[in-house]
């Protein structure tokens, strides 16, 4: 991308080894949409959360934790002049899913003591207000594609990204997702929600253009997913444990990566659930599940994909919790970071 006369302007304004601007811009970075090349949108929703909520606060957190992440890059030192930009969040999509999420919450109490199945009233109208959100993310994030930008997401619960998955699906014929996660999120709608956060992969596959899904990390799944993953080839899950046992055998991590990159097809969407993290890194998230990945395995893996030739086309970030330290939108926000640069690097310019 050819940078303008006034983007370049600010980079030679902005002042890189500075303290940390709060400036409402993600990192304190200095652009706006036109400047960007990766464009991220937030999404203030937890409607269908089972277990702790929350992380419908996560993009203002992370905002605010952003501020603090120092911009010099190893995997792409110039990262920050190429521009990544947050839109705003939407009060009103925030406003809504609160409102929902009381409801949700008591049909989910009813559920579990015995008192309602995965029907009625409030399933009708959760299932209605997150497909009119699945809408609202595709058409925002097709304007993101059709501007020849990036598109990122920062939910909110992992049901957010759907609508950025079916954007891309309009670009791209064919593309493979690498899901990081505790979860397989496999569940044919999970407490009557079609679009359950336990669901957003079983939707995602039902998108022609996605050739392929490549879980890692996984540590806590049900029969009916353990069933799917075992009938449908376009499924391959690395189970947390298998991969510490391949570790304990004596094979290494960039083995391990290389097995795992191998499934995947040239174009990838990176779907990253926090919970995938060891709970040490994101203690306040939705499901937390003890084991999960060091920061730097993680980081690891995405730079091997990048080396081994991958164009990363999109991702998102999604479940991470509330805390009053900070801590989890801290790693939320290094993680944003990271993903956002290897996404860039992975287009080879
Ligand atoms: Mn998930």
């Amino acid at each position: 991308m050819a940078v303008s006369a006034s983007k370049q302007q600010k980079i030679d304004a902005f002042d890189i080894n500075g303290i940390g601007q709060a400036n409402g811009h993600l990192f304190g970075l200095p652009f706006g949409f036109e400047d960007a090349e990766v464009v991220i949108l937030p999404v203030p929703w937890e409607v269908t959360v089972s277990y702790r909520p929350g992380t419908a606060g996560a993009p203002e957190a992370i905002l605010e934790a952003s501020y603090q992440v120092d911009l010099y890059d190893a995997d792409l030192p110039d990262a920050w002049k190429r521009g990544v930009y947050m839109l705003s969040v939407s009060p009103e999509w925030g406003k809504t899913s609160r409102q929902l999420r009381v409801k949700a919450a008591e049909h989910i109490r009813l559920m579990e003591s015995g008192h309602a199945d995965g029907s009625g009233q409030t399933v009708e109208e959760v299932n209605d207000a997150s497909n009119r959100l699945r809408k609202w993310v595709f058409e925002q994030c097709s304007e993101v594609l059709e501007q020849g930008k990036l598109p990122a997401l920062l939910g909110g619960d992992h049901s957010t990204p759907l609508g950025l998955m079916q954007a891309l699906s309009l670009k791209y014929p064919s593309f493979g997702i690498l899901q990081i996660d505790a979860h397989a999120d496999l569940r044919k709608a999970y407490e009557g929600f079609t679009y359950s956060h336990a669901s957003i992969m079983y939707n995602a596959l039902q998108i022609e253009q996605v050739k392929g899904l490549v879980q890692v990390g996984l540590r806590d799944v049900c029969q009916e997913e353990m069933d799917l993953i075992r009938s449908d080839d376009r499924i391959h899950a690395f189970f947390h444990q298998d991969i510490r046992r391949s570790l304990y055998e004596g094979h290494s991590w960039k083995q391990v990566c290389a097995t795992v990159i191998d499934r995947l097809p040239e174009y990838v969407y990176i779907s990253f659930d926090i919970d995938g993290l060891d709970p040490k890194l994101c203690p306040n998230t939705g499901t937390p599940v003890a084991g999960g990945f060091e920061y730097a395995e993680v980081v690891f893996l995405i730079q091997e994909l990048v080396h081994a030739g991958k164009k990363v086309i999109g991702f998102d970030l999604v479940e991470v919790g509330p805390s009053d330290d900070e801590w989890d939108a801290n790693v939320g926000a290094r993680l944003l970071y990271k993903l956002s640069n290897l996404m860039l690097k992975s287009q080879g310019k």
